[in-house]
């Protein structure tokens, strides 16, 4: 069977990190790949950040390999991570030899809540000075959430998890998912450490390597993969995987970088690493294996991006890539 993969590339810089990504995942598995738009661009064309054309290429793929929004990002992330029930999204942060980091012990993930939080949508204006948000915390995705950590847990030979929280002011929606996360972890023999969110973004700065996997809600789970792509050599770096259900989203976690979009100097490297969490996601694991060891070779050799110092393309970063496979 040949496994369909809808590829969104987005605004910005993700029309140039996204082909390099799709030429490794070529060198290395036989996808067929269904291009669908969404996005700040399609929207002031038409007038609709998310086609339906797109909705269902994404809920009909395998997997979706998706660059990066703009400002419709709400409209069009949110609801395809929900619409394949991507209730996880998975975001580890490693350093790399051959690259400076600020951190170079770092090497953890955060297994962020990705349906609700205060990313639930339900923002209003009750008059010209005065919004409203309304943050979405429920005990069923509280534990799904839990459980998957508990397996990540089991299966990485990690014996903590560290519940990021703020339970000391939101007391009901942290509290809540707090103690969900300790019960579920408790049922299954997984010891927890809770850590309150603001602490947590000391700790990763100051030790980053007493953490392994961090449990975190919606928001704080965005905020602390940034921090963390901080101290192991900035967002070219960091990948990610929206799971949790039959099919994924896999997309880097930086946005669209309107500052350098059109310039061909973003670093593919996060996507490309995007896509080795999609071919482990569709179980082509010596791939992905292959692809993370392609990457790593020219992290360490060269050559690189500016970011990382480097004066390379992008899609002269991507042809190392595709070379060394
Ligand atoms: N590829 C990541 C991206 O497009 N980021 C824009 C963004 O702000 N997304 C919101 C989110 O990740 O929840």
């Amino acid at each position: 069977m040949t496994e369909q993969i809808a590829v969104i590339p987005g605004d910005g810089i993700g029309h140039e990190v996204v082909p390099p990504a799709i030429r490794v995942l070529d060198a290395v598995a036989d996808f067929e790949y269904v291009e669908v738009e969404a996005g700040d661009a399609v929207k002031a064309r038409t007038g609709d950040p998310l086609p339906d054309e797109t909705y269902d290429a994404v809920t009909e793929a395998d997997a979706t390999l998706f660059g990066a929004t703009g400002d419709t990002s709400a409209d069009v992330i949110i609801p395809l991570r929900r619409a394949v029930d991507a209730f996880v999204n998975v975001r580890p942060a490693r350093t790399y030899p051959g690259v400076d980091a600020v951190q170079p012990e770092t090497d953890l993930v955060i297994l962020r809540e990705n349906t609700e939080g205060v990313y639930a949508g339900m923002e209003n204006r009750l008059t010209d000075g005065v919004s409203t948000l309304t943050r979405l915390v429920t005990k069923s995705a509280s534990e799904r959430l839990a459980e998957f950590a508990c397996d990540y847990a089991e299966t990485s030979g990690v014996d903590e998890l560290t519940v990021v929280h703020k339970s000391n002011v939101m007391r009901v929606t942290d509290g809540l998912f707090k103690e969900t996360v300790q019960d579920v972890a408790e049922q299954r023999g997984v010891d927890t450490d809770p850590v309150l969110m603001d602490a947590m973004a000391m700790f990763l700065a100051m030790n980053p390597e007493e953490y392994d996997v961090l449990v975190c809600p919606n928001l704080a789970g965005d905020m602390l993969s940034d921090l963390a792509a901080g101290l192991v050599g900035g967002l070219g770096l960091l990948p990610s995987a929206n799971v949790g259900s039959e099919r994924g989203i896999f997309e880097p976690v930086h946005g669209c970088a309107p500052d350098i979009a059109g310039e061909g100097v973003a670093n593919p490297l996060a996507t490309i690493l995007s896509g080795a969490m999609l071919l482990e996601f569709l179980d082509y694991d010596d791939a992905g294996q292959a692809v993370r060891d392609a990457v790593e070779g020219v992290l360490s050799d060269g050559p690189r991006t500016p970011d990382l110092g480097g004066d390379a393309t992008t899609d002269e970063v991507g042809d190392a890539v595709v070379d060394r496979l």
